[in-house]
């Protein structure tokens, strides 16, 4: 039985909870950002569209390129989500996404301080502790250094933190939209601390930011020699402000707190720092009140991107593409699986070129919508350590319900018969 029509609920479905609220009522909102109306007869075939009558405009002197005013509802301010500068969040607009890369413009951003205004001339990365020659780069240092640029995803560890008891949240752009892609461009930190020397003993680093969060964390001297990169370039040109303007650490596969933006301190040690963001926050806290320590790799995750609550099926049956993104902290997605009926039955997805180790990987299977049918639409993603995304009942049996950070399980978009998309969990 390979589709099965689901107009009520299977029995082994316990429980099924969709979300509420003011989640919901945004996510649902005009159905994506784009309204498509059915436009101007006058300009569509058989006739010539109005454009193609007159001259455009030429180049045009401006500070800075723009898209298309019909694409500027695409953004990843959402004003009853980003309360203060203090602590402020943007989200990626993950359904209006296409292919793996993350423009810019578009790229989550959560600041602990606000974002700071780093005038490269004043810019300096020092490097100290147990090292043979303590040193300080300027930027003009780093950029004459053999660099590499690399595609990799962040994830904020708290994306999707919302949701370990039940679905919050009606639009991707909430449930996942802290993640993003990018090509960083920029120095190994293996590089750097070979100029420093490192003396024996030396197993762990602290890397420090210079804006007013001074955020820090302790980071494994084997993950710095292995895959670190100081990054000064983001998608071909110099990081943005939000993402670490003028230096940011790259920590491919790590969870998101620990790129430190605006980097200013590398101290080499050998021991762990257990600064505030790794003992107060980014700990995850366990059933028996005990809290998980230095969770570093972001887990084998999925998610689909459409059809979602921003692109709903209404009134428009038949063909659709499902597609969605696929990341693992640990290495390549090596295999996404979709089901439409809730995990009963699954069929394998094709995985978009190129497949990078810690990045983003699109994923694509064809899918017919009858009309006024209800489908339960899921993805499972499994990476190349042979690691398996868990449903929401086996991640909570494991991790219970008290934490808000590295939640990776299989996410459910329930369609319903009008084709409206809703998130729910389903306890299997
Ligand atoms: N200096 C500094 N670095 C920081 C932060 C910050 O507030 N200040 N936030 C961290 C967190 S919690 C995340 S998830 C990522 C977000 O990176 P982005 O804003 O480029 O998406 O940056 C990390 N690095
Ligand atoms: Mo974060």
């Amino acid at each position: 039985m390979t589709t099965r029509q689901h107009t009520e609920r299977p029995s082994r479905r316990g429980l099924l909870r969709a979300a509420a609220g003011a989640g919901a009522a945004a996510g649902l909102g005009g159905g994506g950002a784009i309204a498509l109306a059915a436009g101007n007869p006058e300009n569509q075939p058989p006739n010539l569209p109005e454009w193609s009558r007159s001259l455009g405009p030429g180049v045009i002197e401006e500070t800075y390129g723009t898209r298309s005013r019909h694409e500027t509802a695409v953004r990843r301010y959402v004003p009853w989500l980003t309360p203060d500068r203090i602590s402020s969040v943007s989200f990626t607009p993950l359904a209006e996404m296409h292919g793996i890369i993350t423009p810019s413009g578009l790229h989550f951003e959560r600041h602990h301080g606000g974002v700071p205004d780093i005038d490269p001339a004043d810019y300096r990365l020092m490097i100290h502790g147990m090292v043979e020659r303590p040193l300080v780069f300027t930027l003009e240092d780093l950029k004459r250094m053999p660099s590499v640029s690399r595609i990799h995803f962040i994830e904020c560890p708290a994306n999707g933190g919302m949701e370990w008891r039940g679905a919050q949240m009606s639009g991707v752009q909430f449930t996942h939209g802290m993640l993003s892609c990018s090509e960083w461009t920029g120095v190994p930190l293996k590089a750097l601390l070979a100029q420093a020397g490192l003396r024996s003993g030396a197993s762990w680093l602290l890397a420090e930011a210079s804006d007013a969060s001074h955020l820090a964390r302790s980071i494994p001297l084997a993950k710095a020699l292995d895959d670190a990169i100081v990054a000064f370039g983001q998608n071909g040109e110099a990081v943005r402000p939000q993402q670490g303007y003028p230096v940011r650490l790259v920590l491919p596969g790590y969870e998101g707190n620990m790129w430190i933006k605006w980097i200013r301190r590398i101290e080499v040690g050998d021991r762990p720092w257990f600064t505030r963001w790794e003992t107060r926050t980014y700990t995850d806290l366990m059933p028996d009140g005990l809290s998980r320590q230095f969770t570093f790799v972001n887990e084998v995750n999925s998610v689909i991107t459409q059809p979602c609550p921003e692109k709903p099926l209404r009134g428009r049956p038949g063909f659709v593409e499902i597609s969605g993104l696929a990341w693992s902290g640990a290495g390549r997605v090596t295999r996404v699986d979709v089901s439409v009926d809730g995990g009963d039955t699954w069929r394998t997805a094709a995985l978009q070129d190129p497949v990078l180790p810690k990045a983003l990987t699109r994923f694509r299977i064809p899918w017919e919508w009858r009309e006024g049918q209800t489908a339960y639409l899921q993805s499972r993603a499994m990476d190349e350590t042979g690691r398996v995304q868990p449903t929401i009942t086996e991640l909570r049996r494991a991790r219970g319900t008290e934490s808000i950070y590295h939640k990776n399980s299989i996410h459910t978009w329930l369609v319903d018969r009008e084709g409206t998309v809703v998130n729910v969990q389903i306890d299997a």
